[in-house]
């Protein structure tokens, strides 16, 4: 079966885990369509931070994704695991207001490494159902979000995400069929 190697990286609390964990019962569905369209995913699961690296694998459409998350904890060394991983998942919390700038400078450095380089990559804005979050246009405004595109050698991909309500899950999954099918 064919394998891709993804990276999932965010600050801490960012909803990294909830979607790992989101994304793998929904792929374990026997009926993944009706599911899918039924949205009906109930409570968001508990997680705990993350320690160190959280291994996922998902099987979609007959291929194997497997997610290798690192811990927000883990910033300073995510760059040790760049070279495995073809593709970038990368998340920001769009409520958490002090932790966004250095969201944006941690997604900076990551897209500005040589080992980063080839990477196809879905930045995704999660939580947007809290009432405190910032706009899609706020955040784009702090990130540069254009600027990014314009000058950065990956393809980029943006997502608005509730992981909690399990919007955006299904987008997710279309991303990864045609980005990974390469
Ligand atoms: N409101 C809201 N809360 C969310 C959402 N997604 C995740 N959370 C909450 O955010 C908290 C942290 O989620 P995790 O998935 O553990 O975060 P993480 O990115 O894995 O964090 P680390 O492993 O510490 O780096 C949990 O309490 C989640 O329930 C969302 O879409 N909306
Ligand atoms: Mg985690």
């Amino acid at each position: 079966m064919a394998e891709a190697q993804l990276l999932v990286l965010g600050s801490e609390g960012v909803g990294k885990t909830v979607m790992l964990k989101r994304l793998q019962t929904l792929t374990a569905q026997q009926n993944l369509a009706q599911a899918l369209h039924k949205q009906d995913l109930g409570e968001a699961p508990s997680t705990i931070p993350t320690i160190g690296v959280n291994l996922v694998t998902v099987t979609y459409n007959r291929k194997k994704y497997t997610f290798r998350e690192l811990g927000g904890a883990m910033g300073p060394i995510w760059n040790n695991y760049f070279k495995d991983a073809s593709y970038l998942v990368y998340i920001i919390d769009t409520a958490n207001q002090t932790q966004v700038a250095s969201s944006c400078i941690q997604l900076l450095e990551v897209l500005a490494s040589k080992q980063t380089q080839h990477m196809s990559v879905l930045l995704i804005f999660n939580k947007i159902d809290s009432p405190d979050r910032l706009s899609m246009s706020e955040i784009s405004a702090l990130l540069r979000l254009r600027e990014i595109s314009a000058s950065a050698r990956q393809d980029i991909t943006v997502l608005e995400c509730s992981f909690r309500e399990g919007a955006g899950l299904t987008e997710i999954l279309t991303w990864l069929q045609e980005k990974c099918a390469k």
